[in-house]
């Protein structure tokens, strides 16, 4: 019975089937693509390093922890939202859509939402493809009456959705406030690929961080226990492997701040004294103090997000937000054209 049920999912990945999923592959050494990203953003004049480094599996873990720190206010916040204003949520968008999840995981954000959106088919997008297989494996069996394709893929730089994904009415659905590691140009481009992916009668449920008071916004990514730190340094650790780097993560500390001018936290790692690091074709000298710039997430204000909406095409955008206003959950439709 659950063999069958399972064995009707289809899950799909763009390129080559046989490619090991992110689990198979955490141990073993990054390609030859990915050691000269990494090299190239280490040689930079400002050097950085992309965000979705930080997830390997312990740093999955370790964002997860994050989210149930009492420093952490985005996860419950949108929770929140979600529990207070769902209903109202739900017959703004209509039953019966194409439900899009983009960055899916363990697919529990929109499967709360089931019963108020009864969505025809559920899409949960993730790169880890084995994660998404198990965790819709088990949605299925609760909600048989809905469709579920679960696709492979990583979104960040744009993608085509295939055949299996219903011609109806679609929805994207990006909670978590995610779309805060872009910055606001590149926001822009990724929400105008959803929208012309999501056809004329498409929409858009999108979580947002807002400007608040900065102490709050540092404590949520510099917390007491230490936590995001760990999260912060064991990219490190992550790269050590992926790229034969030798940083010893006792020699750099976790740095995050508030940057107003440019609204976003700023995440870094920073040396604590000189030292070189090695790599697979590559080293570079650090004095104590350098820093290397690992993550950006932008905050934006409701109006501020309502007009970068716009500029991507969509309009007649709802926001909910909680009491304080930290954080919004906005519905927009494809901007007709
Ligand atoms: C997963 C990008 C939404 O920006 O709040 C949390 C990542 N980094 N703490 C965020 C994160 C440090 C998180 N996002």
């Amino acid at each position: 019975m659950q063999m069958s049920r399972s064995s009707a999912i289809r899950v799909v990945s763009p390129d080559d089937s046989n490619t090991p999923a992110p689990q198979q592959r955490r141990h073993a050494h990054g390609s030859a693509e990915v050691v000269a990203e990494i090299g190239a953003g280490l040689l930079a004049a400002r050097p950085h390093i992309s965000p979705k480094y930080l997830y390997d599996g312990l740093g999955s873990k370790l964002f997860e922890a994050i989210c149930e720190l009492p420093e952490y206010y985005p996860t419950r916040t949108e929770a929140a939202i979600f529990a207070q204003h769902g209903a109202d949520m739900a017959r703004a968008i209509g039953a019966g859509a194409v439900l899009i999840d983009l960055g899916a995981g363990n697919c529990a954000k929109a499967a709360s939402l089931f019963p108020l959106l009864q969505p025809a088919q559920y899409v949960p997008v993730d790169i880890s493809r084995d994660f998404l297989t198990e965790a819709v494996g088990r949605l299925q069996q609760r909600f048989p009456e809905i469709e579920m394709t679960a696709l492979g893929l990583d979104f960040s730089n744009g993608f085509a959705l295939p055949d299996s994904v219903r011609r109806g009415r679609r929805l994207f659905f990006y909670p978590g406030s995610s779309i805060g590691n872009f910055s606001p140009e590149q926001a822009v481009s990724f929400l105008r690929g959803l929208r012309d992916n999501a056809g004329a009668d498409g929409g858009l449920l999108i979580g947002v961080d807002l400007i608040k008071d900065t102490a709050v916004l540092d404590a949520a990514y510099d917390d007491a226990l230490g936590v995001t730190a760990a999260f912060n340094l064991n990219m490190l650790r992550h790269l050590n492997r992926l790229a034969g780097a030798d940083f010893d993560v006792g020699q750099w500390q976790h740095r995050a701040f508030f940057n107003e001018a440019g609204s976003r936290i700023e995440m870094h790692l920073e040396a604590r004294a000189a030292l070189t690091v090695r790599w697979n074709g590559g080293e570079r000298e650090f004095a104590r103090g350098d820093r290397i710039h690992t993550e950006d997430s932008y905050k934006y204000t409701r109006q501020s997000f309502v007009d970068l909406l716009e500029r991507a095409g969509f309009s007649s955008a709802q926001v909910w937000t909680d009491p304080s206003n930290w954080f919004a959950v906005i519905h927009a439709q494809a901007t007709p054209s």
